[in-house]
């Protein structure tokens, strides 16, 4: 039974409710492991220091994460559990913009998971979705989890994965074979948040749709434009403003 009929629209957190509730809705359905919900409790935790919005240095990340998305040769989007729950449609809609392949990689990964998130993104619209299955048949080196499993048409080759609620040893693994990783990580002090190339702080339910919006902005500008986005853009320097923020608010 949804839960949804409790919440009432009126109430000042409706928004972080209904997003807790998408996320037991696709632990019902199989989609969101138990794991995943404590994972989503941890980012409502920093989303709650960071007062629930999109900040200015996420801002600033998620411009140069269009560029980079852009300009890539073989970009995907690495699905996981919650990040299906939660923006299974954005993921379709950015793929499509940014000309991304799509691929299902779980920490967690049963078959069964694997296929009810396939299923949901071709329900939203994905033409194509890697990874499930047999085609998940080549080995991200020195990784012993789950994760490791890859796409050879997918992430195995892509110069540009874009990367949500990690573990932060895949990022590592796919930063050693020389991939730019875009991570969308609540918490900046994670490894993940650490080690990417390009670092988004931010829900993604409100990072998805920004992201949307600059990279449909952006798309057909001149390649000149959207490196000269990347050549100011410093990782470090942002993740050293977005923890600023926190120290100073609080
Ligand atoms: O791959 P699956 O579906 O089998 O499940 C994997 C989970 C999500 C269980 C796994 O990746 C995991 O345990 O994640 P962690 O290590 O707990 O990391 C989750 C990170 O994502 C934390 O740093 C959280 O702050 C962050 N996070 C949680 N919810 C959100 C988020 N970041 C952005 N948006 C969110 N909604």
């Amino acid at each position: 039974m949804s839960h949804l009929s409790f919440i009432p629209k009126s109430h000042p957190r409706y928004f972080s409710l209904l997003t807790r509730e998408k996320l037991t809705e696709g632990f019902k359905k199989g989609i969101v492991a138990a794991e995943g919900l404590i994972a989503h409790g941890r980012g409502e935790a920093f989303d709650y220091i960071l007062g629930e919005k999109t900040l200015n240095p996420a801002k600033k990340a998620i411009k140069a994460a269009a560029a980079l998305l852009l300009l890539a040769k073989n970009p995907v989007i690495s699905v996981n559990g919650n990040s299906a729950a939660l923006s299974a449609k954005e993921v379709v809609k950015l793929a499509k913009i940014t000309g991304s392949k799509i691929e299902v990689n779980l920490f967690y990964r049963t078959e069964k998971r694997e296929k009810k998130i396939k299923d949901l993104l071709m329900a939203c619209g994905a033409a194509l979705v890697l990874g499930t299955g047999k085609d998940a048949s080549a080995i991200i080196p020195e990784l012993l989890s789950e994760r490791r499993k890859v796409d050879p048409r997918g992430i195995f080759k892509a110069d540009v994965v874009l990367v949500f609620l990690e573990d932060g040893d895949r990022t590592e693994s796919l930063v050693k074979m020389r991939k730019k990783v875009i991570a969308i990580d609540l918490n900046p002090f994670s490894r993940t948040a650490q080690k990417a190339t390009l670092t988004i702080v931010d829900n993604i339910v409100r990072a998805m749709p920004n992201l949307i919006k600059l990279s449909r902005e952006f798309k057909g500008q001149g390649e000149q434009k959207l490196k000269s986005i990347l050549k100011n853009y410093d990782n470090k320097k942002i993740l050293k403003e977005m923890i600023k923020i926190i120290r100073n608010n609080y």
